[in-house]
């Protein structure tokens, strides 16, 4: 290990019964619902990584392009010395373009709920790219208070691909903004990807893909939860489902009860009727415009934008900051 370059810093944000909360809060709902973020356990994320990988699901694929394409643009961008902190960093593929482009980014700190993943990644980064100082933090970026210590006396840039701003309500989204912008600083630039409006059929297939992958991730998380917290979902009396709500711009995704069943979590009975639904995830879709208005409401001037019209990859900068 290089000097200087710690382990793996596991925040104490991540209380492993949060889980068990949060999940017998969601399944006491009306309707019934679960936070996406824990679809991200070790078997989710290689699932995601699937996904991403389907001829379906284009997001993956267009944000690549568009970071390929923009690097030495988007790279040009980022103060000397700076620290690029990523939110939800899982798989680093879409940062090391950056890293690679920019060599003015002396320092990487991803920050991703599922440590074990980021661990692995963190080790082929520091082989790969041994001038740059790698530091993983395992915590909930939706709950970090303050800058990575690792990245608190350099200037910061952000890093907040995939169009993972979808899952948040839009309200949330813009506290999300203004929070990386107290995390990153005045003056701090922010590179988000933001999958674009457009017709149903086409973000139907991406969330039902002919492989059934998603439906596989998606029904993970009862399996998860069986795992964990001793639930006993029976998965197949669940169904997987996906569909646009083109009213408020976003897919949603459930889980179906097949019939009328109990299902018992955390020493807690759960009464399903014959096609209720668990909520497990919403993925709002912006257009240019519309994400931008959001940004400029949280805090952020908008930079630039490069799309190739399904997919767009913004540049802000902070207005407000630390
Ligand atoms: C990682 C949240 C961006 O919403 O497209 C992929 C997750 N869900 N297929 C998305 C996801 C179903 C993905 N994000």
């Amino acid at each position: 290990m290089n000097p200087g370059q710690t382990a793996l810093r596991i925040a104490p944000f991540v209380a492993p019964d949060s889980f068990a909360a949060d999940v017998v809060a969601g399944l006491s709902g009306h309707p019934k619902s679960l936070p996406p973020k824990y679809f991200y356990d070790s078997i989710g994320s290689a699932l995601f990584e699937r996904i991403t990988r389907l001829p379906e699901y284009y997001p993956t694929r267009s944000e690549l392009e568009l970071l390929n394409k923009h690097a030495p643009a988007i790279a040009s961008l980022f103060p000397p010395g700076c620290a690029l902190v990523e939110f939800g960093g899982g798989s680093s593929t879409k940062a090391r373009i950056l890293l690679r482009a920019a060599t003015s980014i002396e320092a990487y700190v991803p920050v991703d709920i599922s440590g074990d993943f980021l661990q692995q990644e963190a080790a082929r980064l520091r082989r790969d790219l041994p001038h740059l100082a790698v530091y993983p933090v395992a915590a909930d970026f939706t709950t970090m208070t303050g800058p990575p210590a690792e990245a608190a006396d350099r200037p910061r840039a952000g890093f907040f691909p995939g169009s993972t701003i979808g899952n948040f309500e839009p309200r949330e989204a813009a506290r999300f903004l203004r929070h990386a912008a107290r995390i990153l600083g005045k003056d701090a630039v922010f590179v988000v990807g933001v999958d674009l409006v457009k017709p149903a059929d086409i973000l139907h297939r991406a969330y039902n893909d002919a492989e059934g992958v998603t439906a596989k991730f998606n029904l993970n998380l009862l399996a998860r939860i069986n795992r964990e917290l001793g639930g006993n979902f029976d998965l197949d009396a669940f169904e997987h489902r996906a569909f646009y709500n083109s009213e408020e711009s976003r897919i949603e995704m459930h889980l179906a009860s097949m019939k009328r069943q109990t299902v018992r979590v955390c020493n807690t009975a759960f009464e399903f009727g014959a096609g209720e639904t668990i909520h497990t995830e919403n993925s709002y879709k912006y257009s240019i415009q519309s994400f931008r208005t959001l940004a400029q409401r949280s805090g952020w001037s908008p930079l630039k934008a490069w799309t190739d019209s399904r997919f767009s990859v913004h540049a802000l900068q902070a207005d407000i900051g630390a």
